[in-house]
């Protein structure tokens, strides 16, 4: 028996989220076809020297719903989905929805150990990937995936298939059966947390509350059916995904581009020859962004919003969106677990450079922000974010102790995040309570790196921390206690690339220390450590720059 998979509100919630309109009924399966009614001869997706309508979207859709189904899939069943930013992202994606099948969205940059930890807590029957991509055998990540995790029974490639199930012979199946309606209030996806603590969380999202945020955010950010959205970031992240994202564009008969890079030398020139007139990006990649655009020949001057989150945008760089690239900066703070905010694009301009925003549903995001004895902070003061709203999660998945650890009694999601709320709702963030590195918007469990390190052979004890840095906001450094004779730094780095794990996670500084600090009574937390290390280093690197 597979656990179940669900995500439920409390009676007297759900009943008032459907009442305000928030929960209309609909269905990604509902939304597409509608769709390709309305807007059936418009553009939907651009990838590569894909150009699919809506009509065809819908088409391949229903396709891949028939080849998923002949396969031997089922209505509930998971499937892990591993794709880059290719038109089939989507051709995949509605194709199990149609089916009923629930897509478990993983990075490209996810190993063997991330996917196999998906597959197993999603209990996953089928992997969907990409032959190759960026240099790297997906293929051969399959094969290993099938080989640890027999639950696994299908391997799906797009492209070039070898040995594994070729998504292009879909085409070949009869056509799709009549499929039943599903249940609005069911599980539609599945996201994954960055990890705050420990390894990922499985995010279950239903139709009803992921298609508010989407419906919600589409007029906030500016999207009508004349939009065409750039996919720079990828767009299995949350924020590309829905905020508004891929989802969106597609929601409001808009159009989709897919980018196969965000560096400028690859998105540029499809800004100029697709016409883009919104895109999501991380901190880093807008700041290379600002850098390029004065010298770039490609005409950016479609671009119309750009929209920056993941990670804080500091208010220096945010003040030069408008003057280099002409065009609104719209900062979004958001999680996959729910709540997003976002400046509001006719904002005036130091809302839209000083802040990361307000909700989305002003009636319903319910926003606390309290000191650690759990008491309101008056406004304008720093404390910890609660939320909870019609688009905020009340549960991970098969996970009670990080249930009992990130949600409050009744049913608060607490973010992790510290923030401070001006006047009118708007955020500032501060910083955060939880002991996570957000490296360019890549959320890194410092547990978990740190779990790895404590594998290897000379290594003693290890404490991963967070330290600012100038491109990527934090970067992550691994504090070592070796156990005798301390390795070299990057025979520790080339070993934890062994360990298939995304390479993101790969310490980016190591530092070996003869033993940890402890206090009078000779205990420290992993926090305090983790904070006093950090400190430390901090405070010796601005010393060495000081140095003449
Ligand atoms: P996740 O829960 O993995 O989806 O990551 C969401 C987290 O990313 C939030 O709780 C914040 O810590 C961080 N985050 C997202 N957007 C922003 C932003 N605009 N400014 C600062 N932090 C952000
Ligand atoms: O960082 C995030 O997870 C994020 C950022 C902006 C997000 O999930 C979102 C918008 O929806």
């Amino acid at each position: 028996m597979t656990k179940k998979l669900e995500q439920v509100w409390p009676q007297d919630f759900a009943e008032r989220y459907r009442q305000r309109g928030y929960w209309t009924g609909e269905t990604f399966r509902t939304m597409l076809a509608a769709r390709a009614q309305e807007y059936g001869d418009a553009i939907a997706v651009v990838g590569g020297d894909q150009r699919w309508t809506y009509t065809e979207l819908a088409q391949r859709a229903d396709v891949a719903a028939a080849g998923f189904l002949a396969l031997g899939l089922k209505p509930g069943d998971r499937v892990i989905v591993q794709l880059p930013n290719i038109a089939e992202f989507l051709s995949v994606t509605f194709g199990l929805m149609r089916a009923n099948i629930i897509p478990v969205f993983t990075l490209p940059a996810h190993r063997l150990t991330e996917i196999t930890h998906f597959a197993r807590k999603s209990e996953a029957v089928a992997y969907v990937v990409a032959d190759k991509w960026d240099g790297f055998e997906y293929r051969t990540l399959a094969d290993s995936v099938m080989a640890e995790v027999p639950a696994i029974q299908h391997s799906i490639v797009v492209g070039d298939a070898g040995h594994h199930t070729a998504f292009n012979d879909f085409a070949a199946n009869p056509p799709l059966l009549p499929v039943e309606d599903v249940d609005p209030a069911s599980v539609a996806l599945v996201q994954i947390s960055g990890g705050s603590t420990g390894l990922s969380k499985l995010i279950p999202r239903t139709h009803n509350d992921y298609l508010y945020s989407i419906r919600a955010s589409n007029p906030l950010c500016g999207i009508t059916p004349d939009s065409v959205y750039l996919g720079a970031l990828p767009v299995a992240h949350n924020f590309p995904m829905s905020s508004p994202g891929i989802f969106g564009a597609i929601y409001g008969g808009a159009r989709v581009v897919m980018a196969p890079s965000p560096a400028p030398d690859t998105a540029f020139p499809l800004i100029e020859r697709e016409k883009v007139t919104i895109t999501g990006l991380v901190p880093p990649l807008a700041l290379l962004w600002l850098q390029a655009a004065p010298k770039t020949g490609h005409n950016l001057s479609s671009l119309e919003v750009l929209q920056v989150g993941g990670a804080k945008f500091m208010a220096e760089a945010a003040k030069r969106v408008r003057p280099v690239l002409g065009c609104t900066l719209q900062q979004v703070f958001g999680m996959a677990e729910g709540l997003v905010n976002y400046t509001r694009l006719d904002d005036p301009e130091d809302i839209i450079t000083d802040t990361q925003g307000r909700a989305i549903c002003t009636e319903d995001d319910e926003v606390l922000i309290l000191d650690d004895q759990g008491n309101a902070v008056p406004e304008g003061e720093a404390g910890n974010l609660l939320t909870r709203g019609p688009y905020t999660i009340r549960g991970y998945h098969d996970d009670a102790a990080a249930n009992a650890r990130s949600f409050t009694e009744d049913g608060f999601y607490r973010t992790g995040d510290v923030v401070k709320r001006l006047p009118g709702g708007y955020l500032v963030v501060q910083g955060r309570a939880t002991d996570h590195i957000n490296r360019a918007g890549e959320k890194i469990s410092a547990e978990e790196v740190e779990d790895h390190l404590l594998a290897h052979p000379q290594i003693f004890d290890a404490a991963v921390v967070s330290i600012p840095d100038d491109f990527l906001g934090e970067r992550s450094c691994a504090f070592i206690i070796p156990d005798g004779e301390a390795p070299k730094a990057a025979s520790v780095k080339g070993w934890m690339r062994k360990r298939d794990i995304a390479a993101f996670k790969i310490p980016d500084q190591i530092v070996f220390v003869d033993e940890f600090v402890t206090t009078a009574v000779g205990k420290i937390s992993r926090k305090e450590l983790r904070a006093t290390l950090r400190a430390r280093l901090i405070e010796e690197e601005a010393a060495k720059k000081g140095q003449p």
